[in-house]
């Protein structure tokens, strides 16, 4: 006779335990080894922004990739350069990522790797190396494949004051 009671007190038990999928049976469902490598495709746009004159120019740049980082050599950083607003603001967008076997995670942004920023230049030209601001690209972990985070980042004329400005969003996806 089929006793319920003690089915589910038979169940709740293992998952007390944590023996329902690691006991007798576990060799044939033990879970296959993190992989060797992960992908990760990073799209978005960089906005600058000078605050000269009424007209507040502007320019837009839209970026995307796709990157394997292998367990042997897990760490990149990909540097995506901005388009310069009115000839005098330009920005840096430095993406670092990190693949953790073995917890099969990847991060990206702080706690990777020490140049991780958005920089922000302002100075007389596009080609300017007046470095005014520098904000941290928020860490973002990622274990699930086809999983994505969207990021949203805004680095102001720190030096200087003004409202000349840099902004990132990108959406962080893991893919096959
Ligand atoms: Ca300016
Ligand atoms: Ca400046």
């Amino acid at each position: 006779m089929f006793n319920r009671r003690a089915l589910q007190i038979a169940v709740a038990g293992a998952l007390a335990t944590g023996t329902l999928l690691t006991g007798s049976a576990g060799s044939a469902f033990a879970a296959p080894p993190p992989p060797q490598s992960a992908n990760v495709r990073v799209q978005g746009v960089i906005r600058t922004i000078d605050d000269d004159g009424s007209s507040r120019p502007s320019a837009t740049k839209s970026f995307g990739f796709t990157t394997t980082l292998r367990s042997g050599d897990p760490v990149k950083v990909v540097t995506i350069p901005s388009a310069c607003a009115g000839g005098e603001v330009r920005a840096e967008l430095d993406i670092a990522m990190n693949y953790f076997q073995g917890t099969n995670t990847v991060t990206v942004g702080s706690g990777t790797n020490t140049r991780d920023a958005v920089r922000l230049f302002e100075g007389a030209s596009s080609s300017t190396t007046d470095l005014d601001g520098v904000g941290p690209v928020p860490r973002t972990d990622i274990s699930l494949l086809n999983s994505s985070f969207t990021r949203k980042i805004s680095v102001g004329n720190l030096e200087e004051g003004g409202a000349d400005g840099v902004s990132v969003e990108m959406t962080i996806s893991r893919v096959p």
